[in-house]
């Protein structure tokens, strides 16, 4: 026995042992804290795989470095790559706490503008179990301060160093590889910082993340105040004034955005062996006081979601690749809806079921303006509630009921759906409508979903009515980007009963529903081209809210001068009159006309083009160089960040405050009875379950 303890002695006391002591401790170290700190999501062998394997490639090369160093130096470079990984890792734990994300790089310069909500709170965020990873360093510094472990005098072996270091690289390209297989553009579109750890680990990430931020700081110190001026002149020369017939029609009414997720146009009225798959949506387009635009066109890049969600709220184009919530949401200056209406007496709050971390909403929506975002941790989850990236949307909005009702009045309020998510699964019980049977796995699925979302929407509507608040509320219902992507010719034909489909065909199928609805509005199919880029000018001007101050790319829906070309992220562009698509010049009726254009017509065009280039570049240097920072809206107050919590105990107090401020929310004009009861769901998760099973903490006694 004693020899073993001895031999062991010996072994760990080479430097090669030593090293694989702080390799093998800092990869326990480092899994445990996925599992047991974060919520990464690991869904799928594959990932589970790859939290393992992820640790141990930076493990190698940066620990191997050492091996290149003699004597005692190895030892305590190694035991200083150590402490600064335990130390990196602590903080991070911490900083997830609250924030629900990473530290990033810009969060470490600005640490002013979090250290508000941080410094009052990190007595209450820390908590004793997490001081574990600092164990394995501990001891390793005491093995050898206290000579248990003899530093081992030999002369250096490089091959020993060169092998750690390629070994690490070998293992990182195999990490990448199948992460990309996992997740096809996992960095191109860096949808979520907790994809980046879960995938390539820690260490990349903060590698990454120095490195994108340090090439944003440099475009950002670059551009000037002259920039900005350009940028302001031209979206000025491209200003609309309201339309006096509905400016400020809707003054002072609570505003609904309904995100219909992957919602394509094609699917209102659409029918399947005679049935109609979204029959509530269409009842919604069709009712007499449904505003319904029905040449409304997405105009996402990669940020799909994300890209929908920017330009509805900040009139501001997504990025010709990536998400500008996701690099700059947590950075950048922004004048967005939310903000101006909080400004205006509005509450406003984003509803969503998935993780607050996705798209980096828990930090865009914070300089975006938004007091309230209801994020996945404000929801009762339990076994089978999810699908996909988080919960069921009967589910979701059921439980939202108990939210709502307490906004104080006016609100605006951004409620977005997930069920209709590629790849479009949904389990038999919710299942109420046959696939479709083009024979492509991944097209079958969706008119499954999207009636199911319709199912939820109608639940939702009747709650609506129920409460009095279809009455009192501008209800804008609209679908954020395709949900059948281009490379599905073939079943999008079948669908469409064409027999193929030309890339004009495929720009038309871009279309997406775009509805305003309010009591007092005279409804109709307006044809309007237009998109998502013009949401927040239209939805301003009904408000009454004036907006030519503001840097918006869009113009107002319902001005008739509206210049109806639409660009699309890739620089092509839709109109009335003609499109093009890649090289392709198409008229109305989608024909290539290219070479049958007379000079005034090609002159046209041509001046389309140029304007849809103007209007995406511009946007970009708005974005890239936060050019925001240097413009100051009259009458507009910029937001403070660190106003914002999202942290559910202290935005729920925040809320309870601010109902006593406040009581004009939906509970308290009902003499403070809850009202949750009028949301009926046929959600078989819920069948059976009293209001305390369902909502969150559910506090009979308060409601
Ligand atoms: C995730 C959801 C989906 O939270 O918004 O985003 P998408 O994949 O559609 O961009
Ligand atoms: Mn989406």
């Amino acid at each position: 026995m004693r020899s073993l303890v001895k031999k062991v002695r010996d072994k760990l006391s080479t430097r090669l042992g030593f090293f694989a002591m702080v390799v093998v401790l800092f990869w326990i170290t480092s899994y445990i804290a996925y599992w047991t700190e974060f919520n990464l999501g690991v869904s799928d062998p594959m990932q589970q795989f790859l939290l393992v394997l992820n640790p141990i490639p930076f493990a190698l090369i940066l620990f191997g470095i050492a091996l290149f160093f003699r004597g005692k130096w190895s030892y305590w470079i190694m035991l200083v790559i150590d402490w600064i990984e335990s130390i990196w890792l602590f903080a991070n734990i911490e900083y997830y706490r609250e924030f629900s994300d990473f530290i990033t790089m810009g969060v470490i310069k600005s640490a002013g503008a979090v250290s508000n909500n941080l410094g009052l709170s990190i007595s209450k965020i820390i908590r004793p179990y997490d001081f574990f990873v600092f164990i394995g360093v501990i001891v390793l510094t005491i093995l050898v301060v206290t000579k248990v472990i003899k530093v081992d005098n030999r002369p250096v072996r490089w091959r020993q160093g060169i092998i750690s270091v390629l070994a690490g690289a070998v293992l990182f390209s195999i990490d990448l590889g199948c992460a990309y297989k996992d997740r096809p553009q996992l960095l191109g579109r860096t949808f979520d910082n907790n994809y980046i750890v879960k995938y390539l680990g820690m260490n990349f990430y903060a590698g990454y993340n120095a490195y994108t931020t340090h090439r944003q700081t440099v475009t950002r110190e670059r551009a000037s105040r002259k920039d900005l001026q350009k940028v302001r002149k031209y979206t000025e020369s491209r200003y609309l004034p309201p339309n006096v017939q509905y400016f400020g029609k809707e003054r002072g009414k609570n505003v609904f955005v309904f995100h219909l997720e992957s919602f394509q146009q094609f699917l209102i009225d659409y029918k399947v062996n005679g049935r109609e798959v979204t029959p509530n949506i269409n009842k919604f387009y069709h009712d007499q006081h449904t505003l319904s635009f029905d040449n409304f066109f997405n105009q996402v890049g990669q940020g799909k979601t994300s890209d929908a969600e920017t330009m509805l709220e900040n009139s501001l184009y997504g990025l010709p690749s990536g998400s500008v919530m996701t690099e700059y949401g947590g950075s950048n200056t922004f004048d967005a809806v939310p903000a101006i209406l909080d400004q205006h007496g509005y509450t406003t709050a984003s509803f969503h079921g998935d993780v607050g971390s996705f798209w980096n909403r828990v930090n865009t929506y914070k300089a975006w303006g938004y007091q309230y975002f209801f994020d996945k941790s404000y929801y009762n989850d339990r076994k089978g509630y999810d699908i996909g990236y988080g919960l069921k949307d009967k589910i979701f909005l059921k439980e939202s009921s108990q939210y709502i009702e307490q906004l104080p009045q006016p609100f605006y309020a951004k409620i977005i759906t997930l069920t209709n998510h590629y790849p479009y699964e949904l389990d038999k019980k919710n299942a109420s409508i046959p696939k479709t049977t083009t024979g492509d796995d991944t097209v079958d699925g969706y008119v499954q979903t999207a009636h199911y979302l319709d199912q939820a929407f109608g639940e939702w509507i009747s709650y609506l009515k129920k409460t009095g608040l279809y009455k009192n509320s501008v209800i804008i219902v609209y679908g954020d980007h395709y949900g059948i992507s281009n490379n599905h010719k073939k079943p999008i034909a079948q669908l469409l009963g064409k027999k193929s489909v030309t890339p004009y065909d495929l720009a038309m199928f871009q279309k997406v529903p775009f509805m305003i609805h309010a009591e007092n509005l005279k409804g109709g199919i307006n044809h309007t081209y237009g998109g998502e880029i013009d949401v927040m000018p239209t939805l301003l001007d009904l408000l009454g809210i004036h907006d030519k101050q503001y840097i918006m790319f869009g113009q107002d829906l319902l001005n008739p001068q509206h210049d109806q070309t639409v660009a699309f992220r890739d620089g092509d562009f839709v109109s009335p009159t003609y499109s093009k698509i890649g090289s392709r010049i198409y008229n109305n009726q989608g024909q290539v006309v290219n070479d049958k254009l007379t000079a005034a017509e090609k002159k046209q065009v041509d001046e389309m083009q140029e304007d849809v280039n103007k209007q995406l570049t511009y946007s970009d240097k708005v974005v890239l160089g936060d050019l925001l920072r240097f413009y100051h809206p009259k009458g507009f107050k910029r937001v403070n960040k660190a106003d914002y919590t999202y942290n559910y105990t202290r935005a729920m107090s925040e809320l309870r405050k601010d109902n006593k401020k406040y009581p004009t929310s939906l509970k308290d004009k009902n003499h403070g009875k809850t009202l949750v009861d009028d949301f009926s769901t046929d959600a078989p998760e819920l069948k059976g379950l009293n209001d305390n099973q369902i909502y969150k903490n559910w506090d009979s006694g308060q409601n």
